[in-house]
């Protein structure tokens, strides 16, 4: 997939309502990916359908609205994909990786243990902000409590920046973690994102009350069924509606990655993804400024002074590094 294609991908969203559109083809949300399989569950109730998209390139996003040809009682053809408010996904320089479509909100899971790459960290709040997506980070597994102060420390300028940090131990105090979750989720699209082992699926169980049984489901329908998870899945939050589409609650639960390349960000994206930036970037001698070498740039002097964090200012200009090298 490329960059072109994915822009060009947006087509009639469906009416509101109704499953069945008037040439014969039926609307649904797209709750699960791997590979080019999906599974669509109908607009307006019924089992989910075992989807492939028409064609070669697999463009299709969980949390995609689609149109869809059933092609038997439980499978189908996806023939074209709604409107996106908007669309995360990773890039290197020669592909793209969908996250998923149609979000409100990333909530990055670290945990105490296994030891969380900042680098990582630093790139979701980079894609979140990108997107226009609200950040949350849950500090998973504070119940490990030795590593809990190091774990604490390295937060503390995330804390800093204002971006909000919510420490859990799901699996020790499940019941305060579902309290601390509740009204953050409750009514948002909220795609779960990090590493292998952070607790992601952990989170989504205890929410989500089935979701332990349909993965299993899944997993078998999909020919995985290891205990890491290997494919992304939408699920709706009790009491928030049917479909998990844009406008009810849902959570997306997503596999555990270690790259999360943003090659194709521009830079005017770029530089306004780091809040602390912004309030200085009218202040830079040269209006078209990178703040990498340039004289006079009011963001080299604020790390200089310690304003910014050396470690974000270098992150910043790794990721132009990235953008930089992008075949154009
Ligand atoms: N000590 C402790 N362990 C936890 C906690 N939450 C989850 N775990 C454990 O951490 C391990 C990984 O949890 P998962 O939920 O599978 O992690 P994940 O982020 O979904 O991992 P991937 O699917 O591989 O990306 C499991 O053995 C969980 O039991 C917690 O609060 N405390
Ligand atoms: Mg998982
Ligand atoms: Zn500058």
């Amino acid at each position: 997939m490329n960059r072109r294609a994915t822009k060009g991908a947006a087509k009639s969203a469906s009416p509101a309502g109704s499953s069945r559109a008037a040439s014969g083809t039926l609307h649904g949300v797209v709750i699960a990916a791997h590979g080019r399989h999906y599974l669509v569950a109908p607009e307006g109730g019924g089992a989910p359908l075992q989807c492939f998209p028409r064609g070669k390139k697999s463009e299709v996003a969980v949390g995609d609205r689609v149109e869809y040809q059933s092609t038997s009682a439980d499978q189908g053809v996806i023939v074209a994909i709604g409107e996106r408010r908007n669309l995360l996904y990773r890039s290197d320089q020669y592909k793209s990786k969908l996250f998923a479509a149609n979000l409100d909100q990333l909530l990055i899971v670290l945990a105490t243990e296994p030891h969380f790459s900042e680098d990582l960290l630093g790139r979701a709040l980079v894609a979140a902000e990108a997107n226009g997506l609200k950040p949350l980070i849950v500090l998973n597994k504070i119940d490990v409590e030795a590593a809990l102060p190091l774990a604490r420390e390295r937060l503390e300028r995330y804390r800093a920046l204002g971006y909000t940090v919510l420490e859990l131990s799901v699996k020790g105090q499940p019941e305060a973690a579902r309290e601390a979750l509740a009204d953050h989720l409750h009514g948002h699209a909220t795609i779960l994102l990090g590493q292998s082992g952070m607790g992601k699926s952990t989170l989504v169980n205890l929410l989500i009350p089935d979701a332990e049984a349909a993965t299993r489901e899944i997993s078998t329908a999909l020919n995985s069924g290891r205990h890491t998870t290997t494919f992304t899945r939408l699920y709706t939050l009790p009491g928030d509606g049917p479909t998990g589409g844009p406008e009810t609650g849902a959570l997306i639960d997503s596999p555990g990655f270690q790259e999360f390349g943003l090659y194709h960000l521009t830079e005017g994206k770029l530089e306004r993804a780091f809040p602390e930036f912004r309030p200085l970037l009218a202040h830079c001698r040269f209006y078209n400024c990178h703040h990498l070498h340039e004289p006079g740039c009011a963001i080299l002097e604020a790390v200089e002074d310690g304003r910014i964090a050396p470690e974000r200012h270098a992150l910043y200009a790794q990721l132009m590094h990235e953008i930089s090298q992008t075949l154009r």
